[in-house]
């Protein structure tokens, strides 16, 4: 029975066969009413792959540690079984998963361009060798510190989510129908994992500022690495900078954050200390952070020219000056708008229908096309809302097409960098339903149904759609 319950081609057809199975009673737990009590003892994943790799660890023990096992685990720190494995270096949320307002460690997205750098290999990225540079034409004082001086200088927390520009890409192509030429979207598929939340603990900008003295004619702060790369110790392309204007208005909430969710930065999330640009496209938080240049010029790097940044008829590229700085790349490289602050976003936690995407993540819970599960029962439904440059105002859901609905919103607006759960009751009839979720801002923004087309598949913010199957 369970072989052939546990194929999920065989599935399909073999319905009646296996609904008692318990790999469908775990589906309909998953999604349906119970999530919450499923959650604590389901392993961490639910495809066949995952299945294999969570029995290796006896109940009750800690996964925090590192073990072989997940497809390309080598190129991380945490345990990424809990993750999306969407290629070498990208792991998405399970945000099908998410039921707290912080995300724990273990469920935050990793969004790197290469492997992540580690203490051992790298004395850069040790703590006891880590030193941040902050220098440029712009400050009246160059400083250098170490991990020991930004710990003894005064610091705050703040709730905020992390987002990729990249997140919601799938959704050009599921919902836009983007997948050729000439509005053909190419990137990673995050779904809608490429988001998260987390109490960061962080130097105020506003401090380091201070320290070293900003003169009149700064214009842009370069956030560098430059660690993280395909060898150790070989300079590399990572970092952005951000405008001085920015930074001058929010120099209380941009910061260098050395914890994140009370412990100690964990490597894959930048360690020793990263940048934290609360409410701006997880681009401009430049992780493995270790010089800061302060300039009365502009700057130009990979992540503000030719990626994460909005190629396509409706955006036209900035024109560099003369006397800029470019940083592995030439002027004719800047190509389109760098994304600056996240749209208004909603997700629900169900997990998306992927049919028209390009590759589907290693271990996705469902196969192209198919359906999430949920219980023809009433049971309430979640989600979560963020709008991080005015704050959530309200989220209404909309089903089969039917008028849209305010939602209840479960938690307090601590920040408006902070996202918002919500959640309704309902009890489906049996069949297949679409569900959509709208987030309007404290601005009046409100997702839209559509978005213009962007080359990278940036800001994907149009409202989502969830198909579930009811039985
Ligand atoms: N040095 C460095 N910083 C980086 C990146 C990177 O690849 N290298 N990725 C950026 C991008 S695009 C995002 S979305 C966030 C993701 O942060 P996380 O991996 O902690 O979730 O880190 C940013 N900082
Ligand atoms: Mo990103």
């Amino acid at each position: 029975m369970t072989e052939k319950c546990n194929n999920r081609r065989a599935r399909a057809s073999t319905a009646k066969l296996c609904q008692n199975s318990i790999v469908s009673d775990r589906r309909q737990l998953l999604w349906g009413a119970s999530a919450l009590l499923a959650t604590a003892t389901v392993p961490s994943g639910v495809t066949a792959q995952s299945k294999v790799d969570a029995s290796a660890t006896p109940a009750g023990k800690s996964t925090a540690a590192a073990e072989p096992g997940a497809k390309n685990q080598e190129n991380f720190v945490k345990d990424i079984r809990r993750l999306q494995n969407l290629n070498a270096t990208n792991q998405g949320g399970q945000y099908w998963r998410y039921r707290t307002l912080v995300t724990p460690i273990e469920d935050f997205f990793i969004r790197n361009e290469y492997p992540t750098p580690r203490a051992a290999r790298d004395p850069r990225v040790d703590p006891r060798f880590w030193s941040l540079k902050i220098h440029g034409d712009a400050v009246e004082r160059e400083l250098s510190i170490s991990y020991e001086d930004l710990l003894k200088m005064p610091s705050r927390t703040i709730m905020s989510t992390m987002e990729c520009a990249g997140n919601g890409r799938s959704l050009f192509w599921e919902q836009q129908h983007m997948v050729a030429q000439p509005a053909k979207v190419g990137g990673t598929g995050w779904g809608l994992g490429g988001v998260a939340q987390a109490e960061w603990e962080y130097v105020p900008m506003s401090h380091i500022l201070g320290f070293v003295g900003l003169k009149k004619n700064a214009k842009a702060a370069l956030f560098w690495s430059g660690i993280d790369g395909r060898e150790p110790g070989q300079a590399s392309d990572t970092g952005r900078p951000v405008p001085i204007e920015m930074l001058k208005l929010r120099g209380d909430s941009v910061g260098l954050a050395f914890r994140m969710n009370g412990v100690d930065l964990p490597a894959d999330h930048g360690a020793p200390v990263r940048a934290i640009v609360p409410g701006w496209c997880g681009a401009a938080s430049t992780k493995w952070l270790t010089e800061i240049k302060i300039a009365s010029h502009d700057f130009w790097v990979r992540l503000n020219s030719t990626a994460h940044v909005m190629i396509g008829p409706d955006y036209p590229p900035p024109v560099p000056k003369q006397g800029d700085e470019f940083r592995f790349v030439k002027p004719d490289q800047v190509r389109g708008q760098a994304v600056t602050w996240s749209p208004p976003r909603s997700l629900l936690t169900v997990p998306l229908v992927l049919e028209r995407q390009p590759k589907l993540p290693h271990n996705y819970p469902l196969q192209a096309g198919e359906k999430p599960m949920l219980r023809a029962a009433a049971q309430t439904m979640r989600g979560y809302a963020w709008a991080p440059q005015h704050g959530v105002k309200k989220v209404e859901v909309r089903i089969d097409g039917s008028a849209w609905q305010a939602v209840k919103l479960i938690d307090p607006p601590l920040n408006h960098y902070s996202w918002r759960r919500f959640e309704f009751d309902w009890a489906p009839a049996p069949g297949e339903h679409v569900i959509e979720t709208r987030t309007t801002d404290l601005s009046g923004r409100q997702q839209p149904v559509t978005v213009p087309f962007n080359e990278g598949g940036f800001d994907f913010w149009a409202v989502p759609k969830f198909a579930v199957r009811v039985a």
